[in-house]
């Protein structure tokens, strides 16, 4: 696990994070040092009132504790970081209960349905029953790409006809998880609709599907983000929040970019839980979000 977070970390730690620690480590500390940091963080898609908040939490120390060496003060930014992460809400995914609904929302192309696959891997492998319900709808093809994934991870499947109604399929599978004793159900949505359907209006009806259905459901609205996208998607992560109880984010294609740095916006900006992250395209390049691993991941060589 540590290593897989490791080895998705490489590119930021390449990119952005290896040039902090030569700007930590040329000299004394002066305007022209923060100013390279904040820069760099910036860069790492950290966001600018994230990065500011970290620039000067690090000041203050810095000037009350007078911190002068390289590793005294990549120290400082790793525990600085580290409260920016805090401590998370209980994971109502985890928690033991009859069955457990999790809604999967986001952008086309941001990975729901891959991820529902890698979700369904993972936890079928820790002796949860897992069952998938194709709530995309709108393209055959959809529906599809979560068959191949449901029959990956040797997991049952509930889809309708493309072009019914997603809100029908979410009830539907509730039913059958159920009547058939499943434990853990991920939901798959749509990204986007024909131009006469509202998305999140959308949502909100297969939202409320689930918690007429089963109590305080859907106990999990996980956020999949494309990290590559970096500001764009905390755009998009703030529309679905004002329309769904978005409860945790799974940030994808970390391996494939130098943006880790948006894993510290998304909690300080989005006030989200960061869960999982996407370390690849295989059914297994799924990690838990470890906040300890995710930071000396960015620094270690
Ligand atoms: N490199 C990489 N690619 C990913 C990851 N997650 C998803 N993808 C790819 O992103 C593309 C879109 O994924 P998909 O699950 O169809 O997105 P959806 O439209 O949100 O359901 C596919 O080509 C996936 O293989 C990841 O963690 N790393
Ligand atoms: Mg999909």
């Amino acid at each position: 696990m540590f290593r897989s977070i490791r080895d998705s970390l490489s590119r930021t730690r390449q990119s952005v994070f290896g040039q902090i620690v030569n700007v930590l480590g040329a000299g004394e500390i002066d305007d022209e040092t923060w100013e390279d940091l904040e820069a760099l963080l910036i860069q790492a898609d950290m966001g600018v009132p994230t990065s500011m908040d970290l620039i000067s939490a690090m000041q203050e120390r810095v000037n009350r504790e007078g911190l002068v060496t390289t590793d005294q003060l990549l120290e400082a930014m790793k525990v600085e970081m580290r409260s920016i992460i805090g401590e998370p809400p209980t994971f109502e995914l985890e928690e033991p209960r009859q069955l457990t609904v999790v809604m999967v929302v986001g952008v086309n192309g941001s990975g729901k349905t891959t991820t529902i696959g890698k979700l369904a891997q993972y936890y079928k492998s820790r002796d949860r029953k897992v069952m998938m319900a194709a709530g995309d709808t709108f393209r055959a093809a959809a529906i599809d790409q979560l068959r191949i994934w449901s029959e990956r991870a040797e997991v049952p499947l509930i889809s309708g006809q493309p072009g019914s109604d997603p809100a029908a399929v979410a009830y539907d599978s509730i039913r059958a998880s159920r009547a058939r004793g499943y434990d853990l159900l991920f939901i798959d949505t749509a990204g986007r609709l024909h131009t006469k359907f509202n998305l999140m209006q959308e949502l909100e009806k297969t939202y409320h599907v689930c918690s007429q259905s089963v109590h305080s459901a859907p106990h999990e609205v996980l956020l999949v983000l494309d990290a590559p996208t970096g500001q764009n998607a905390l755009n998009q992560a703030t529309k679905f929040k004002e329309s769904v109880n978005v409860t945790g984010v799974v940030l994808t294609k970390l391996d494939s970019t130098a943006k880790g740095g948006m894993v510290f916006a998304i909690y300080r900006e989005l006030e989200l839980p960061v869960r999982f992250i996407g370390t690849g395209e295989g059914i297994q390049d799924l990690a838990p979000f470890d906040p300890e691993a995710f930071i000396d991941g960015l620094f270690e060589s």
